[in-house]
C-alpha cells in the first residue's frame, strides 16, 4: 500500500491539481509520525544530523539513517544546498527519508529563493524516480536557517505545484507544519497562488 492512506485527520487545506494530484497542508504536527512513502529532512551539508527537524528525524528513525547518510557522504562528499539524496526510513513509518539542504538566509541576494525552490524540485524528482506516490515536507530553511516564513512558503508551494504537475508517480505532497502560525502562513501562500492562477489548474478545499 502506498502512503496515500496516511492519516489526514489533521488536514486543514488541500490544493487539487488535474490528474488526481494533491498538495495538502497539515498541522500542528510532527513529521516523524507521517506515513507517506517518504518524509523530507531539512538537513545540513554534512548529512550527519543536527537540531530541529533533522534531529527529530534521526532520533525517531534510529541509527540506520545516519549509517546510510555516512555512506552517501563517503561516495559523493558534502551535499550542496538545493540538492537531495534518499535513504531508508529506519524505524519511521515512512519507508524513505529524502535529505535536502535548504539555503541559509543571508538577505535574499544570494540566490536563496532559487536554492529553496531547487530543494522542492529535487526532492519530488527523487521521489518520482523511486516510484513513490506520496511525500511530506517540513518548512525547509525557516528555522535555524532563518528564511522569512511568508517568502519561504510562497517558494515552497509554487515549486511544489510545478514539480508535482510534471511528476509521473508522485500523487500527493503534504506540508507538515510544526506550529499553528507556520501552518497559517503556508495555507495563505497556497490560497494566494491558487487565486492568481489564470489557467484554473487548481482548486482549493478547506476544512469546514
Ligand atoms: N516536524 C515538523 N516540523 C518540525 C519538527 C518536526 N518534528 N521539528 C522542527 N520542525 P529547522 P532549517 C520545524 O531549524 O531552518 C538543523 O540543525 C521547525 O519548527 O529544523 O532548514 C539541520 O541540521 C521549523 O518550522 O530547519 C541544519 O543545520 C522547520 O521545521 C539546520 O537545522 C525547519 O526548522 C537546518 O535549518
Amino acid at each position: 500500500m502506498s502512503g496515500l492512506s496516511a492519516d489526514v485527520s489533521d488536514l486543514k487545506l488541500r490544493i487539487r491539481l488535474r490528474g488526481e494530484r494533491t498538495v495538502e497542508f497539515a498541522g500542528p504536527a510532527d513529521i516523524t509520525r507521517e506515513s507517506t512513502d517518504a518524509i523530507v529532512n531539512a538537513a545540513n551539508s554534512s548529512l550527519l544530523g543536527g537540531g530541529g527537524v533533522d534531529g527529530a528525524i534521526h532520533r525517531a528513525g534510529g541509527p540506520d539513517i545516519l549509517t546510510a547518510c555516512r555512506e552517501i557522504v563517503s561516495k559523493i562528499g558534502r551535499l550542496s544546498a538545493g540538492q537531495a539524496v534518499i535513504t531508508g526510513g529506519g524505524r519511521l513509518a515512512a519507508k524513505y527519508v529524502i535529505h535536502t539542504v535548504g539555503p541559509v538566509y543571508r538577505g535574499g541576494e544570494r540566490e536563496e529563493a532559487e536554492t529553496l525552490a531547487n530543494c522542492h524540485r529535487a526532492s519530488i524528482r527523487l521521489a518520482d524516480e523511486h516510484f513513490l506516490k506520496s511525500l511530506s515536507f517540513p518548512a525547509i530553511s525557516i528555522g535555524a536557517y532563518g528564511y522569512p516564513v511568508a517568502d519561504a512558503a510562497a517558494i515552497a508551494v509554487s515549486s511544489t505545484l510545478e514539480s508535482l504537475a510534471a511528476a509521473q508517480h508522485v500523487l500527493c505532497v503534504r506540508f507538515v507544519l510544526f506550529d499553528h502560525s507556520t501552518l497559517k502562513i503556508y495555507a495563505q501562500a497556497a490560497e494566494r497562488l491558487a487565486s492568481t492562477d489564470s489557467t484554473s489548474s487548481y482548486t482549493i478545499e478547506k476544512e469546514s
